[in-house]
């Protein structure tokens, strides 16, 4: 049975990956751990403890305290919120990064951390973009995921650390919003579609992003931490997507369910400026190939019950 700490646990992923891992695992084996409470702590129900991930001898201890052998690193900020004050990302992203390796080298730890399709740029080739290509990313937000991956490789090489991650794509939820986000239009489409029968969307339309839903996301987190080391040939980072779509297209299939609901656009040049340096599609192959990827939700699943769900919760 997994021990696991786990950061940044009341955040977008964390906060669903949390309750997931201690369904999976139990409760008291999972090591919830944040900057600060929320009141969603409440709801994740086990130990939890504060911790900043850029103090490295705190998140040490409290690994040594909870005997965790696995370290699972979600606190990061997102792409726009980098772009807006890069050098704090800098310090957050990558300290955060380098103090959760260190933990899990000296705990003898399994890791994982996400990468995103921000560590993509915009000499990537756009479509189908291979597991193994060119990277060169242009904003903050990307050269901390492919130094975050670079690093997970180094510590798996050098140290022997399990390190494993995912290439995420925009993940969708009805649980908790995200923040600082270029692929949140995505999300916040839902609640303005509900509540205002109208969304302004930020992301010009024909720009194509790959999207996930949350339980395919979470799943894929399970599924590759659960998989057999010899099998895995890219650990860090695999490319994971389950549709890509334009504003436009997913403004349509919510139109089906919701008819009177309009889009305008009224584009921010930052998060215009992100979108277009990333790819419009990925490919996963190697996810597939090496601990056998798939993914349940596709737009049309994925609209049908985000909104049954959002429904359900803006009563
Ligand atoms: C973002 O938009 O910054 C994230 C991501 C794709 O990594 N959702």
């Amino acid at each position: 049975m997994k021990r696991i700490l786990i950061t940044g646990a009341l955040g977008q992923i964390g906060s669903e990956l949390t309750v997931k891992l201690r369904e999976l695992y139990g409760a008291d084996n999972v090591v919830a751990t944040d900057i600060r409470k929320n009141e969603s702590e409440a709801a994740l129900a086990g130990p939890f403890e504060i911790v900043d991930v850029t103090d490295g001898a705190r998140m040490l201890d409290v690994a040594k305290k909870h005997k965790t052998d696995t370290v699972i690193h979600m606190a990061a900020l997102l792409s726009a919120t980098a772009e807006a004050n890069p050098v704090f990302a800098w310090n957050l992203n990558m300290g955060g990064l380098m103090n959760a390796l260190e933990t899990a080298r000296e705990t003898k730890s399994q890791f994982f951390t996400p990468s995103s399709i921000g560590a993509f740029g915009p000499t990537t080739p756009k479509v189908n973009t291979p597991q193994d290509t060119i990277h060169r990313p242009t904003t903050m937000y990307g050269v901390n995921k492919v130094v975050g991956e670079l690093l997970s490789d180094y510590y798996y090489h050098r140290y022997g650390v399990d390190t494993r991650g995912l290439r995420f794509p925009g993940l969708i939820s009805y649980v908790t919003a995200p923040g600082g986000g270029t692929t949140d239009y995505a999300v916040e489409i839902y609640y303005k579609a509900l509540k205002f029968g109208q969304y302004t969307s930020y992301i010009k339309e024909g720009t194509y992003m790959d999207m996930m839903y949350m339980p395919d996301a979470l799943n894929a987190i399970v599924d590759l931490m659960e998989a057999d080391s010899s099998q895995l040939i890219h650990r860090n980072s695999f490319n994971v997507t389950a549709m890509s779509f334009a504003p436009e297209e997913i403004a349509a299939e919510i139109k089906k369910h919701i008819p009177h609901f309009t889009m305008k656009y009224d584009v921010d040049p930052i998060r215009q400026g992100i979108a277009d340096s990333w790819p419009d599609s990925i490919d996963c192959t190697a996810a597939k190939e090496e601990w056998g990827f798939t993914t349940k939700y596709n737009l049309e699943t994925m609209t049908i019950d985000m909104l049954e769900k959002l429904r359900k919760k803006m009563i």
